[in-house]
């Protein structure tokens, strides 16, 4: 854990529910992580989702680290995947930070097979969803934000219940976990120019999830 020597306090291990961690990277940390990052964009370019059967583009971008990621088209919707849409190749890596970050805080003893990776820029915005195509809803959700702040929602498990708002600010983790994991949740706007982070602006969030129940090894 030596990137995150400035934390006051030891992140506390998820005990289910939402738990939320200001700062839990400092500068420092929070610089090795976004060079982490755009080692992962270099070798899996962002890019750009669409919704199932609309074809609608989504507002953000992404790319994944890991055996797996999600990814969406209008012909076969929301899904994990072992290989990039567009590059076909295998994703890379996830960073051994957020495999360390995810091994103090998740509380889960299986790794994480996929690092979501959202890219907000401009008038881009995530509409209130559950995160339900995995298959081991036990394991966390783990967040971390870097760059621009950005105005997250978080309600219940019913889309009607009521919301709250977080600004979810560079450094910050949000462990979703317990009862949590299948809140409805989303991101309003971003907020331009509060953070120095990105020389181009905008927002990265990085998700960790488990996606399998098991570590599936092939038979011998
Ligand atoms: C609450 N991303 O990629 S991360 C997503 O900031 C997503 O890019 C947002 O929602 C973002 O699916 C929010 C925080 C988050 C992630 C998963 C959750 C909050 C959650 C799962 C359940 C409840
Ligand atoms: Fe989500």
């Amino acid at each position: 854990m030596r990137y995150m020597t400035e934390r006051k306090t030891a992140l506390r291990p998820n005990k289910g529910d939402m738990q939320y961690f200001p700062l839990a990277f400092d500068e420092a940390a929070q610089s090795a992580l976004l060079g982490a990052v755009r080692l992962v964009i270099a070798e899996a370019p962002l890019f750009t989702p669409t919704m199932p059967r609309s074809g609608n583009p989504m507002s953000v971008r992404m790319t994944n680290a890991g055996p797996l990621g999600w990814v969406t088209d209008k012909e076969r919707g929301y899904r994990y995947q072992p290989t990039h849409p567009v590059t076909g190749k295998p994703w890379p890596p996830i960073p051994s930070m957020l495999l360390d970050l995810w091994d103090e805080v998740a509380g889960y003893a299986l790794s994480p097979e996929a690092c979501l990776i959202n890219y907000y820029e401009g008038e881009a915005k995530m509409g209130l969803h559950q995160d339900k195509d995995e298959e081991d809803f036990s394991a966390p959700v783990l967040s971390v934000s870097l760059g621009d702040t950005g105005v997250f929602r978080v309600g219940g498990r019913s889309r009607n219940d009521p919301t709250r708002k977080l600004e979810l600010k560079s450094g910050d983790v949000v462990v979703l976990g317990g009862a949590d994991r299948l809140a409805y949740h989303g991101i309003d706007r971003i907020l331009p120019g509060t953070s120095d982070l990105l020389a181009e602006g905008g927002r990265f969030n990085l998700t960790l999830r488990r996606v399998n129940k098991s570590e599936m090894k092939p038979p011998i």
